[in-house]
């Protein structure tokens, strides 16, 4: 139930393992600095091609080469900011991800970091405020997207933002990706400057990242990407990514995209049921987080092992506003894309609920929960 993990087809594992590996392939196609690259050249402009599809990005240009999305992040950065400038991005308390600015990450040891965080009470984004903050801070750049936020982000609300102080808008979706392209979350595409993901959660490809940037601001981000801070591309990857796309113009993908979002509702009903406090009431995408403090009495940490030794996977995770620290936390994360390609649907992720929620209340025991949960893994695919 890690909401940023998922489980890809053979495909994409084939070509992640293929012996595209065996090459150098420094440069873009048709501009590389080692010969031999004509296939590789054939797989990288497919793959940015089908990137481009899949997100109805026809402004934009496709970069496939960063290897993770924290790469992604960095070259987007590195391509419009100077040292010390200002980033206004979502706390990592809050949601935000490590390469939003964290100090012990190099965008927060590299930029001026204003951070937003969410409403105390409705533990959702508070658009004025972030407005509020934007206007102080001058940011040059405003990023918008989360990795531990549960409700639907408004990418035109925070263009205008961005146009009110002259900022640059970057949207990492790298959790809501596959959403975005199934057209059941709104795209950020015709409003964000940059658009950065991984290809591996929801999106369901291999381990990697991927830029969308406006087709004038394209140069500066492949200079970024490289030769700014990567060299040789993972062109092994890069075939795989191609893969991924392919599969996420399916009316499959579409199908399983819905069955993620009605699993979720589906475990959101049952946390009701039992008066779990889930941060900012529910969830809108593919994850939800649990105040395990305020529903269980119990660190978020405390919560992972119980779970973990049930065999049911999650991660602690903070909630707006902790007091706990990171390796400690007041909740846990839940995501529901990797279980729905293993074909569970409401009925079983309801099941999956209620054996939480019997686990963290202590209703029952260890025998009695693992058989329930045996009873679930035999289901899957
Ligand atoms: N570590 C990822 C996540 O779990 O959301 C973000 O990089």
């Amino acid at each position: 139930l890690i909401a940023s993990e998922n489980f890809v087809s053979k495909n994409v594992r084939k070509l992640a393992g293929s012996i595209l590996t065996n090459k150098y392939a420094e440069g873009y196609p048709k501009k590389r600095y080692y010969g031999g690259c004509k296939h590789i050249d054939s797989i990288e402009s497919l793959a940015q091609e089908r990137l481009l599809e899949i997100f109805n990005a026809n402004k934009y240009e496709a970069n496939v080469q960063p290897h993770s999305g924290s790469q992604a992040n960095m070259a987007v950065y590195k391509a419009v900011l100077n040292l010390n400038d200002t980033i206004l991005a979502m706390d990592l308390n809050s949601g935000g991800h490590l390469t939003h600015g964290s100090s012990v990450n190099f965008s927060g040891k590299e930029y001026n970091i204003v951070s937003y965080g969410v409403d105390k009470k409705t533990e959702m984004l508070n658009y004025d405020e972030i407005e509020k903050l934007a206007i102080e801070s001058k940011p040059k750049i405003i990023v918008t997207g989360a990795s531990s936020y549960a409700r639907t982000i408004d990418f035109k609300r925070f263009r205008q933002i961005a146009d009110k102080v002259g900022a640059y808008l970057m949207a990492d979706i790298s959790h809501i990706a596959g959403l975005v392209v199934a057209g059941l979350h709104p795209s950020p595409v015709g409003y964000a400057d940059f658009i950065t993901t991984t290809t591996h959660k929801t999106l369901r490809g291999p381990r990697g990242g991927v830029i969308l940037s406006k087709q004038d601001l394209a140069s500066k981000i492949n200079s970024a990407v490289f030769p700014g801070i990567q060299g040789g591309p993972l062109e092994h990857i890069i075939a795989s990514k191609c893969q991924c796309f392919y599969e996420a113009s399916s009316e499959k993908f579409v199908s399983y995209q819905k069955q993620i979002l009605k699993n979720i509702k589906a475990m959101e009903e049952v946390f009701n049921q039992y008066g779990v406090t889930m941060v900012s009431g529910g969830s809108d995408n593919h994850l939800l987080l649990i105040n395990t403090k305020k529903s269980f009495n119990i660190v978020g940490k405390e919560a992972e092992v119980i779970l973990d030794n049930l065999g049911i996977t999650c991660n602690k995770n903070m909630v707006p506003f902790d007091k706990e620290k990171p390796n400690t936390t007041s909740g846990i994360r839940i995501g529901a894309a990797a279980m729905t390609t293993r074909g569970l649907k409401e009925y079983d992720f309801k099941e999956i609920a209620d054996i939480i929620v019997c686990a963290l209340k202590g209703y029952q025991t260890e025998k009695v929960l693992l058989n329930r949960v045996k009873k679930v893994i035999k289901k899957c695919k």
